[in-house]
């Protein structure tokens, strides 16, 4: 048995990684509002039901989709905490219909897309939920606008998520380096637990919404049908948690357009987009079936798009089906 203290804590790691780099210069200061804001939610997440703060607040979000307390509280906590940071000129969020904008100075290098609490339909059901945050430099020689976080995934410095499950783990992303925190809950603290995060070889899971099978197009029938085959199927309903699991054990995601969801379900610059930033750096792949997804222009911030996401082999296998379907 190890204790905590024999791992590297967060904020050694940042400190090592980031401060005084001139390409992550204050990265430190957003991921660590990060982890501030998710060891606060944590609290409340775990209390949630004692501290009278589940269910609805009565409002509708951008979405058309039911507010639920802890979506309001995570959206507040975390627009706190990169305002605090003072390296965060903007943030757009899932729960708030326009982009918040904190500053322009020099010190505002970054731009932040959340969804702060992923996974809404679980909330009330103590089953995993999770947050998660891509990372965008901003253009210093713009002004700032709406416009300004419509930038392709590809161009994220960084992504990051947390899952709040049977432990609470923090998974920060930049180039070519995926590794995971995991909180102690005795002080708050993370600390490094896997450093260096890639997909394995194995895939025994795959992971969909079996319940859309009859809105499906012939293609993905097919693609699901190829998956099933020697694998066990896992479907949380949180993406953020199906993700982590995939990435750690072998695996992939879909959730495609259908009769339905004829644009995709999940959205692009606050799901897609970080966690295929994510999946790339471990060597897995994200598509909307066409395409790289972190090769879309985005057009609006709560935009959606069809999502493949996990090994990569798994990934051009359902792109190839339903090409050929
Ligand atoms: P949310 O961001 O409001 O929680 O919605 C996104 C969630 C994903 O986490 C999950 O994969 C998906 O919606 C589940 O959708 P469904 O219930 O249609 O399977
Ligand atoms: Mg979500």
């Amino acid at each position: 048995m190890t204790s905590p203290s024999s791992h590297l804590t967060l904020k050694e790691f940042c400190n090592s990684h980031y401060k005084g780099s001139a390409k992550h210069d204050g990265l430190e200061a957003v991921i660590d509002g990060i982890a501030s804001g998710a060891r606060d939610l944590e609290g409340q997440i775990r209390n949630g039901n004692l501290l009278g703060m589940l269910g609805t607040t009565g409002d509708v979000n951008v979405q058309g989709e039911i507010v639920q307390q802890l979506d309001a509280i995570s959206s507040d906590t975390f627009v706190k905490k990169f305002q605090e940071s003072g390296r965060v000129a903007m943030v757009g969020c899932e729960e708030i219909e326009h982009p918040v904008t904190f500053g322009d100075s020099e010190q505002h290098k970054y731009i932040v897309l959340m969804d702060p609490l992923d996974g809404s339909s679980n909330i009330d059901v103590a089953v995993s939920i999770g947050s998660i945050f891509g990372i965008w430099k901003r253009e210093s020689s713009k002004s700032l606008n709406a416009e300004s976080l419509l930038m392709p995934g590809s161009k994220q410095i960084g992504s990051a998520y947390v899952v709040y499950g049977s432990c609470t783990v923090l998974v920060v992303a930049t180039e070519g380096s995926v590794n995971e925190f995991t909180m102690n809950p005795k002080d708050g603290d993370f600390y490094l637990t896997s450093a260096n995060i890639m997909y394995p070889d194995k895939t025994p899971y795959y992971s969909v919404n079996d319940g859309n099978t009859a809105k499906w197009v012939d293609g993905i029938v097919k693609a699901v049908d190829q998956l099933r085959d020697g694998r066990s199927q896992r479907y949380i309903g949180s993406l953020v948690a199906d993700f982590h699991r995939n990435i750690i054990k072998g695996g992939v995601f879909l959730y495609t357009a259908d009769t339905k969801n004829t644009i995709g379900r999940l959205r692009l610059m606050y799901e897609a987009n970080p966690l295929g930033y994510v999946s790339v750096q471990a060597g897995g792949a994200v598509s909307n079936g066409v395409e790289n997804i972190l090769n879309i222009q985005p057009v609006e911030l709560h935009q959606r798009v069809p999502l493949i996401i996990g090994n990569k082999t798994l990934v051009n296998q359902i792109i190839e089906t339903i090409k050929v379907t």
